[in-house]
């Protein structure tokens, strides 16, 4: 609670989250401080209209000392072992965030989603799924929009995407449903190592309800009490009460035990990286109560093509398909995308990739570059790191611009291949966004 005159505040960021922090603190007529290290942040202006001028300090996180603060609302963006926060911690501040506050406040049941990849897609179609079959069902978080923004009266569900950095700073989340949907490298800038990742990934479940995870990635596996009911989702057959897939001829069936659900041909989401996302929401489903054989559901998996800058196709041109996956930002979503789009009969992928790789290890992809692609475009800042996990059989060619990348791919390009952009990095050595990034390729793509 917010009540006990001893406590004093600060919000750390004056981004969208730290601006939601400030926000729902003034609501509630509360002190707060707030400070950002950047001189002129972006929430400066807004967050002048919910707190004192004396009380905002931008351009060094070391005021934060000479404050007396007890307790800090760090933004995600913020590492927690920036010097000044670990000292802070050592002394006992509590370092909190906004999912924290959002926990401590929230009303109705909500449902917690994370995972290295799809998260933004399978929260999206969970809340989609969840509004099909009238229920309200707000959907945000690290997706956006912020946590605390979302809360509002006679909401049924909230749909919650987390990242590893708003899990940081969650102690007790108590969700009434968590799911963990993957593990695998990123943000290795930001941690030790991958099981320190993972640890942060495992707070998600802590204290939760019920529980949804991914058979197929032990590192997904909840440890929980045998009274917390748990569902797995697998893109193989599935074991009683599993959410899964029995093949079909030239399709699958996605499948709860022995029970068929869905053929792939009624779903629009494609690839198998994608069936096992539908599958996921549609366990989660289950926990809540919900029919997942309503006509509803299967109207939403009809329709939901997934959002764009996820493995999207921008444009067939010469019989060659042009596919965006931008937000293929790490390592596992590049391979999920080569897996998923990729043919052994014929090596038919032309990859594009590169940018920031945020420390992390490439060599995961050597595999399925070796099997599904006939050359790869390598650009950014790290495309040295990636050109080195390339066996001597690739072609590997190395530009400046991603303009000359796509001029050059679209020479290069056979009938009846996939040209995919899926860097397996991060944008921000080159571009502002991953959205900003996609949108040049699509552009480039559509002048050709
Ligand atoms: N920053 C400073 N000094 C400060 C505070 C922030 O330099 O004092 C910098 C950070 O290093 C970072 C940038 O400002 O480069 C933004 O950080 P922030 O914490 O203010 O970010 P927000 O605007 O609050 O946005 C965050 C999420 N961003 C991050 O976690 C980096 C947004 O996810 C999210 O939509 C939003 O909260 C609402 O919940 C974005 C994201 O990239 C899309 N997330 C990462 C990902 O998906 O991989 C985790
Ligand atoms: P997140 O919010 O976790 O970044 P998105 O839904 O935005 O997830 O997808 C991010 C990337 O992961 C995209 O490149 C997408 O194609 C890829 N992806 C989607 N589903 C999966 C999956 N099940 N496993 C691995 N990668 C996936």
């Amino acid at each position: 609670s917010l009540i006990g005159s001893d406590r004093v505040r600060a919000v750390v960021g004056l981004g969208a989250t730290g601006l939601s922090c400030v926000r729902f603190l003034a609501s509630k007529g509360v002190d707060f401080y707030v400070v950002d290290s950047r001189e002129n942040p972006p929430g400066l202006e807004q967050a002048k209209e919910f707190c004192p001028d004396d009380r905002i300090f931008t351009g060094d996180l070391a005021v934060l000392e000479t404050l007396g603060v007890t307790e800090l609302y760090v933004s995600p963006g913020i590492a927690l072992r920036t010097p000044v926060l670990a000292r802070l911690a050592a002394r006992g501040v509590l370092m909190r965030g906004d999912i924290d506050l959002f926990r401590d406040y929230v009303d109705a049941p909500f449902v917690a989603i994370t995972g290295s990849n799809a998260k933004s897609t399978v929260t999206t179609l969970v809340a989609l799924l969840l509004q099909a079959c009238g229920k309200n069902a707000k959907a945000g978080g690290n997706l956006g929009p912020p946590a605390l923004d979302l809360l509002s009266p006679n909401t049924d569900y909230y749909v919650l995407e987390l990242s590893s950095f708003q899990l940081e700073t969650t102690h007790s989340l108590q969700a009434d449903l968590a799911c963990l949907l993957n593990v695998s490298e990123d943000h290795m800038d930001r941690y030790e190592d991958l099981y320190e990742y993972q640890r942060v990934k495992q707070r998600v479940y802590r204290g939760c309800k019920a529980a949804v995870c991914n058979k197929q990635d032990i590192l997904t596996a909840p440890l929980l009490a045998d009274t917390t009911p748990v569902r797995a989702f697998t893109t193989k057959s599935p074991d009683l009460k599993e959410f899964g897939m029995l093949k079909d001829g030239d399709g699958a069936w996605l499948c709860r035990g022995v029970e068929r659900l869905y053929h792939t041909s009624q779903i629009a989401l494609k690839g198998s990286h994608n069936h096992a996302n539908v599958l996921a929401s549609l366990a989660m489903l289950e926990l809540l109560g919900v029919d997942v054989m309503s006509n509803a559901v299967g109207d939403v998996l009809k329709e939901f093509g997934g959002l764009p800058h996820r493995c999207e196709t921008v444009r067939t041109l010469h019989s060659v398909t042009y596919i965006n996956d931008s937000k293929g930002t790490n390592v596992g979503a590049t391979l999920a995308a080569l897996q998923g789009l990729g043919s052994v009969v014929r090596k038919n992928i032309l990859l594009i990739a590169g940018g920031e790789g945020k420390g992390a290890d490439f060599s995961p992809l050597t595999k399925s570059v070796t099997d599904f692609v006939r050359v790869v475009y390598l650009f950014g800042k790290d495309a040295d790191r990636i050109a080195e996990v390339m066996l001597s059989g690739t072609e590997v060619k190395r530009f400046d611009s991603l303009d000359q990348v796509v001029s050059s791919v679209s020479q290069d390009a056979k009938e009846g291949e996939i040209v995919l952009f899926s860097p397996a990095c991060a944008s921000l050595d080159m571009y502002k966004s991953y959205e900003v990034r996609g949108e040049h390729f699509a552009r480039l793509v559509a002048e050709l």
